[in-house]
């Protein structure tokens, strides 16, 4: 495949931060992808370098691509990884990486006449799977909203994408409902994720989900995102909200009481990003139960392997911007799957509006995917719908 052009441009994400877009042209026609922007970030993600610097590197590492051609997809990520061959990708940006990755992979799918999840399922070898939808309904922490954990999730039971995104819709719009009978303050108000903000406490918002999804049949999540409320300094959780102070076995005794008495199944990021050893404690209580790693393990196979041996996780979230280059997100992905450890690609709150995250989780045969319900969230929901209806007919 002989690349005829590639280009960078600056564009938005969804809450507004400065972000890029790389667009390749080939003789069958023009592809682009873009990056999102993540809130909540864990420090052991690729560098993301400024918009600025970016579009700099660009200039530089443009001709590597332009007027070439490229064998293999493999090619196109080892062009990257030769130009800057630091851990982070700092050189160049986890940002840029990743947008030139993604965008040569729209690239190759369109020069052999394949959707990007035909062509990655086919590449890399996996099986095409529709993922379950993770929802997010209610929302706090660094996202927005009154509690200290950042996401309460609904997730769907079966793989029929269409009818438990229907469920979970049809809730989303209850939960509106019961929050303006119990909360004076709420006022249909929504956060970064379309996720609803209430100043409901943690227990009442658990109460009320774990009553509607029981009704519903879904399944109850959150996201603790642990490490944005954990002070270094103090060895302690702060919650704010609540007004608790909780050390490394309080917190752990806290989260096992939560998730016995209100019935919650999957549990992301329960403890900082360093505490493999605690994440072991708590799935060794509830191996029947999803404990997943985001900030823990960063899209990073070595991070992964550590998660793994320690038997730290049982589930892994998958966000492609935390390690830049797609070769390296089949291999974490071929490695948890390999080890039983369940795939959740997930979106991230600064979205843009490519839908590339949906076609990447059923290419790569993933379980579940992490979405937003409303607003611009629905781009990736309706893209699953567009592939679900391809491939059941
Ligand atoms: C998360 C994500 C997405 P952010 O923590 O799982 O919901 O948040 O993109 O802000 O890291
Ligand atoms: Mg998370």
């Amino acid at each position: 495949m002989i690349v005829r052009d590639i280009k960078i441009r600056e564009i938005f994400s969804h809450n507004l931060k400065e972000t890029i877009e790389v667009e390749v042209e080939i003789s069958k026609g023009k592809v682009r992808a873009s990056v999102p922007i993540g809130t909540s970030r864990g420090v052991y993600e690729v560098e993301y370098l400024p918009t600025k610097e970016v579009i700099k590197n660009f200039l530089e590492i443009r001709e590597k691509f332009r007027m070439k051609e490229f064998k293999n997809f493999e090619e196109v990520d080892n062009t990257i990884l030769e130009y800057d061959k630091s851990e982070k990708l700092n050189k160049i940006g986890g940002n840029l990486a990743l947008a030139i990755s993604l965008a040569m992979l729209k690239a190759f799918a369109l020069h052999e006449d394949l959707e990007v999840f035909e062509y990655v399922s086919s590449y890399f070898n996996f099986k095409i799977k529709i993922p379950k939808p993770v929802c997010n309904v209610i929302g706090g922490g660094k996202h927005f909203g009154g509690s200290d954990f950042q996401e309460f999730l609904l997730i769907g039971k079966t793989s029929n994408f269409k009818e438990e995104i229907k469920k979970i819709i049809n809730l989303y719009f209850k939960i509106a409902e019961r929050l303006k009978k119990e909360d004076r303050s709420f006022n249909f108000g929504r956060n970064l994720e379309s996720a609803w903000i209430t100043n409901l406490s943690t227990k009442r918002i658990l109460e009320i989900l774990r009553d509607f999804s029981k009704e519903y049949e879904l399944y109850l999540g959150i996201d603790v995102a642990a490490s944005s409320f954990y002070d270094f300094s103090k060895g302690m959780y702060v919650y704010e909200k609540e007004g608790l102070e909780l050390n490394r076995i309080e917190q752990l005794s806290y989260l096992y009481d939560l998730i016995k008495d209100y019935e919650i199944f999957y549990i992301e990021d329960p403890f900082y990003e360093e505490d493999f050893v605690s994440f072991a404690t708590l799935l060794s209580h509830f191996s029947q139960k999803l404990i997943v790693g985001d900030d823990l393990t960063v899209t990073n196979l070595e991070r992964l392997k550590k998660a793994s041996e320690l038997k730290s996780i049982n589930g892994i979230i998958i966000k492609p911007n935390q390690i830049g280059l797609i070769t390296k997100v089949a291999e974490v992905i071929k490695f948890a799957k390999k080890n039983d450890i369940k795939v959740i690609f997930s979106h991230r709150s600064g979205e843009t509006e490519d839908p590339v995250i949906s076609q990447l989780a059923v290419g790569f045969g993933s379980e579940y995917i992490k979405l937003g319900i409303a607003g611009e969230r629905t781009i990736k929901i309706n893209e699953i719908l567009r592939i679900e209806e391809k491939i059941l007919g």
